[in-house]
């Protein structure tokens, strides 16, 4: 037997729980982290897919500058030393001729950004964007409207709960595994599963209601949802008497959206909106309506998302057992929580590019108006721009309309393991260690039961690669700040961080993670208390109606398609990863290309049938692609769909090169599209004409 290390998987961004066995100095097996409630031992497809990758050599090995014009793929080899007094001499230029906020960086947001705030802390830069723009931002958004908590500061306890509503949350293929294991747990004591999608997927199948919804009208299937509670009086009066404000205008609102109007809009039977009503009244207020994730499609999903939440202060289900809840941190446990590395570092006076935009959605830190600054250079300039573990160009629409932003940039810098589309248009690629080759910084799970968990170093790196902390711990160096970078080692932050937690890093060795408390925390039922300014549930928002946005939106149609042509939808496979999983070994074994799922009676229309190849074309006609065929009567008329991530252009990943089409490169003119008030990209308002190719 080898040794364990624990760890959390690098090979998505849920980052579960893990323990690493290794032998020899290789790595032998991972399982999920069996002391972890929820995980114990199970792994998803593409987190055992590590092993390959950990020994793949189709992945960054050293430093390299670009050689040639951006994008064109030459590249000459640099030492770290080099690449980083490259980089380092740019941004001190772009900072002297346009100040210190003329520098941005973008990231994966999660548990670790401690790291890379701090970093651009100590360069004086207030410019931070992560990825939730293309992912939850809408969901994030609507979530602090009612509760004042962000999305990422929330959960649903699956365990206790009878009725989990998923509406376009394809649970059980874009996947989290523990999320999976614990709905499936809950449906194994009884809870009822209802979906929503425009397709049959998985958790279609095992879903015990499931509704085919015409793409773009979940709200419509809402309301007439909210309006069927309010009527009936299944809604929990006097939980919204104490917790909300706002619930009578939402009655006034609700007023014409009958089931049966909603019906026209969404096609699902008024009957079946009436019985699933029912069905809630009988569960709550054990009840989960899960917010959304990547529901950041549709130019009005901010309000989907907020009459999905708001459903749970209807039936009484926020802070209860089987309901949705507010994640607890440390101090809710009375337990100091990390130290920010970022503590000693003088606070940035500047403010945020899109602090001084004007007409935005709500919040700040949207990289769409990143994009915007790039361009224009309003309010102010950005000239260099740091992408950490964030391929912009395959998760921001139209990768050949982004460039016309990134042209603006005086440097482009990534730092990424694989040969990623936006790290192959940079001017610098910095590798760095896998996550089995790296340790990372302690992060914080919030949840009911509060943790701190640990990423270890399991092997030692197979290239010229380097870890994050190491990284942005030099570049500060040479950027002259280095002295609130002082660390030698991962051992120096991990001590800077536990300061004064009661923790130590020797409590992390038996298990990988330090529980902070023993019992499930929820607040006292009688006197909840929320983030907002009321303090209350805030049915309508003070927020939003000081940025001058409708707590709740008048329901509006949906575009329908032209003939021959489709709204083009996506999603992920249980297999894959984003854009960056393609090219794996194992996964690309598994499934190696993409196909395009249309309905029966349309493909018929257009003389397809099930394997031909057809030809998809973007709204402007500039882009077309070729894919088969997947004929399928599980997927409304007006939809084609595809799985994202597939159609690599990278030669260097020699597996997947040239395999499937990119679903962004059909979202031609839509880096700006928006949903006005979330802030989300608004992918899924594009729409392709499809032929038989
Ligand atoms: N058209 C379309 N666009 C989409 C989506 C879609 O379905 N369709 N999905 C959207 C969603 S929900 C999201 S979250 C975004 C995701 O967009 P991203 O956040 O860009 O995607 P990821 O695949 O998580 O990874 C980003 C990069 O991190 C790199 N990476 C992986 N591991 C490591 C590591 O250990 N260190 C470093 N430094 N880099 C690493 C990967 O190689 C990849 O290049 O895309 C969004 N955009
Ligand atoms: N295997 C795997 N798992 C992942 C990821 C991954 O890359 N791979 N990524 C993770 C990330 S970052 C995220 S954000 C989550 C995303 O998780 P989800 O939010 O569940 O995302 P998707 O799979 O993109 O889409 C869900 C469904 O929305 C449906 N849909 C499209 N239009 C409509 C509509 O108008 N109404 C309704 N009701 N449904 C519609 C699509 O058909 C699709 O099946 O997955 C996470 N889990
Ligand atoms: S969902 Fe799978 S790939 Fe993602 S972190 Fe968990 S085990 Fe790894
Ligand atoms: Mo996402």
């Amino acid at each position: 037997m080898g040794k364990f290390v624990y760890s959390m998987c690098g090979m998505c961004a849920v980052r579960c729980p893990v323990r690493v066995e290794v032998e020899d100095g290789r790595v032998k097996w991972i399982e999920g982290n069996p002391h972890v409630v929820g995980i114990e031992g199970s792994l998803c497809a593409k987190g055992a897919a590590a092993i390959s990758f950990e020994y793949d050599s189709e992945r960054v090995q050293t430093p390299l500058i670009r050689d040639g014009a951006r994008g064109c793929g030459k590249w000459r080899t640099a030492s770290w030393d080099e690449a980083l007094n490259y980089i380092a001499e740019k941004l001190k230029t772009v900072q002297a001729q346009y100040g210190k906020r003329a520098v941005a960086l973008t990231d994966r947001s999660g548990p670790y950004t401690d790291l890379t705030k701090s970093f651009l802390k100590a360069i004086g830069s207030p410019n931070y964007f992560d990825h939730d723009d293309t992912c939850a931002k809408n969901v994030n958004m609507a979530c602090q409207s009612l509760f004042g908590y962000g999305r990422g500061e929330t959960g649903y306890d699956y365990g206790g709960a009878k009725h989990i509503v998923l509406v376009g949350r394809n649970i059980f293929e874009s996947l989290q595994v523990k999320e999976v294991n614990n709905v499936l747990n809950a449906m194994e004591k009884g809870a009822k599963l209802t979906y929503v999608d425009v397709r049959a997927t998985t958790t279609a199948a095992k879903a015990d209601n499931f509704y085919r919804i015409r793409p773009g009208t979940d709200y419509a299937f809402l309301l007439g949802l909210i309006h069927e509670i309010i009527v009936k009086g299944y809604y929990d009066a006097d939980f919204v008497a104490k917790n909300c404000s706002g619930f009578d205008e939402l009655k006034q609102f609700i007023d014409p959206y009958t089931p049966e109007w909603a019906e026209m809009a969404c096609e699902i039977a008024a009957a079946k909106i009436r019985d699933l009503a029912a069905q809630l009244n009988e569960a709550k207020p054990k009840v989960i309506f899960h917010g959304g994730w990547m529901f950041a499609r549709y130019y009005d999903s901010f309000y989907v998302s907020r009459m999905l939440y708001l459903l749970h202060a209807l039936l009484g289900g926020v802070e209860t057992k089987g309901g949705f809840i507010i994640a607890k941190g440390p101090g809710d446990c009375g337990r100091k929580g990390l130290q920010s590395l970022g503590k000693n570092i003088p606070e940035v006076e500047e403010k945020i590019v899109d602090a001084a935009m004007k007409g935005k959605s709500m919040g700040t830190g949207h990289l769409v108006n990143c994009y915007k600054a790039m361009k224009t250079g309003e309010p102010y300039p950005i000239r260099a721009l740091i992408c950490y573990r964030h391929d912009i160009m395959t998760s921001m629409p139209d990768p050949e309309g982004q460039k016309k932003y990134l042209d603006h940039l005086d440097l482009l810098v990534t730092i990424d393991v694989n040969y990623s589309d936006v790290a192959w248009h940079s001017d610098v690629i910095l590798p760095e260690t896998t996550y089995l080759e790296r340790s990372n910084i302690i992060c914080t799970q919030k949840g009911l039961k509060p943790q701190f968990a640990i990423r270890r170093q399991a092997v030692a790196p197979l290239y010229d690669a380097k870890p994050a902390w190491e990284i942005f711990t030099l570049l500060a160096g040479k950027m002259g700040v280095g002295q609130y970078f002082p660390y030698k080692s991962i051992g120096d932050m991990w001590r800077v961080q536990l300061e004064g937690t009661g923790v130590s890093l020797e409590d992390f060795d038996a298990k990988g993670v330090v529980g902070l408390c023993k019992d499930a925390l929820f607040q006292e039922p009688g006197n909840l208390k929320f983030k907002t300014p009321s303090g209350k549930i805030e049915l309508v928002s003070q927020n939003l109606t000081k940025n001058n946005f409708p707590s709740f939106k008048p329901y509006a149609n949906p575009k329908k398609p032209a003939p021959g042509h489709f709204r083009l939808i996506f999603g992920r496979s249980p297999a894959q990863t984003h854009g960056q999983s393609q090219n794996n070994l194992y996964l690309n074994e598994i499934l190696p290309v993409n196909t395009l799922w249309i309905n029966s009676k349309e493909a018929e229309k257009i003389g397809v049938q099930h394997g031909d190849k057809v030809k998809i074309t973007a709204p402007d006609g500039m882009y077309s692609g070729t894919l088969a065929a997947h004929v399928t009567p599980f997927i409304h008329p007006e939809a084609v769909f595809m799985l994202h991530g597939f159609g690599n252009d990278i030669p260097l990943k020699t597996r997947s090169f040239g395999k499937g089409v990119r679903d962004s490169k059909f979202e031609t003119g839509m880096v700006e599209a928006i949903d006005p008030v979330g802030g989300g990209i608004a992918y899924l308002e594009c729409f392709v004409k499809v032929e038989k190719a």
